[in-house]
């Protein structure tokens, strides 16, 4: 793995989450524009509550390790405070599209300079596996069964103007490199949704994963909400696209 930006903290992760690949990804970005002329101190980072945001405890950057659901007006004050600083938020689904889902919205309306990366696993998982908004219609928890379609964040960001939307697949790592490194550079609110499956609470979304594809960058709103279509977040056999779904400068 990349050494340069880590840190002495023992990871606590599931052996095999996808959570190493995501931070994998984010440090090489970081590591590739620093070797462009960017400084360390250039970069700040905040996160949420959960599995997702031990990646503050994982990178050797400044920044505020949150609180549940409010990763993003944090990233925005700091952004506002110091336009200068490249800021990157992470958070879980739960933290962007139950918790702090209102912050999304507005965030992504006013368009703030930030990157936001969320790490969808479709659970609850640092609290044990309760559903989120993107839980899939008709799993099973405990004694419950999810009788409710889930969210379509990607249609959501799009209905809301977001000029920077696109979802990654953490098993591909130079990609999911590329498109965090694209929306760093993005001037405006970037949406990036990795599809990050969690070995214990939602192992189902492995099923998911045979049906990932790669999209041509795009930049024509029609195409996007035809993208952003092709998936309901519950389905196993429609194809899911991976790659910048939408980008507007
Ligand atoms: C305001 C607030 N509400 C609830 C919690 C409890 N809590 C901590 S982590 C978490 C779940 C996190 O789920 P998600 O955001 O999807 O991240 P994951 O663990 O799946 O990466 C919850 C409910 C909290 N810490 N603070
Ligand atoms: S509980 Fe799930 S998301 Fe959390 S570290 Fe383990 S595998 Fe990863
Ligand atoms: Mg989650």
């Amino acid at each position: 793995m990349t050494k340069d930006i880590s840190t002495k903290s023992q990871i606590t992760w599931c052996p095999g989450c996808p959570n190493f690949l995501i931070l994998e990804a984010v440090k090489r970005v970081i590591n590739e524009l620093i070797k462009e002329g960017n400084k360390q101190e250039d970069f700040c980072i905040v996160t949420d509550i959960g599995c997702n945001s031990k990646i503050y405890d994982y990178l050797n950057l400044s920044g505020v390790y949150g609180l549940h659901g409010r990763a993003v007006p944090l990233a925005e004050g700091i952004k506002i405070g110091n336009p200068k600083l490249k800021v990157l938020a992470f958070q879980g689904d739960g933290g962007a599209y139950a918790e702090g889902i209102e912050h999304l919205i507005h965030a992504i309306r006013k368009n703030t300079d930030i990157s936001l990366i969320i790490h969808n696993n479709e659970a609850f998982s640092l609290t044990t596996g309760q559903p989120t908004p993107t839980t899939p219609f008709g799993k099973k928890i405990k004694n419950e069964e999810i009788k409710l379609e889930p969210l379509n964040p990607i249609k959501l960001a799009l209905s809301l103007n977001a000029k920077f939307v696109a979802r990654c697949n953490p098993y591909d790592i130079e990609d999911t490199k590329r498109i965090i490194k694209k929306s760093i550079l993005f001037k405006g609110f970037s949406f990036v949704e990795i599809i990050q499956k969690c070995l214990i609470f939602s192992p189902e979304m492995s099923i998911f994963e045979k049906n990932f594809y790669k999209i041509e960058d795009n930049k024509r709103l029609e195409n996007a909400w035809e993208i952003a279509n092709q998936w309901n977040y519950s389905s196993t056999e429609q194809k899911i696209p991976i790659g910048i779904i939408y980008e507007k400068n």
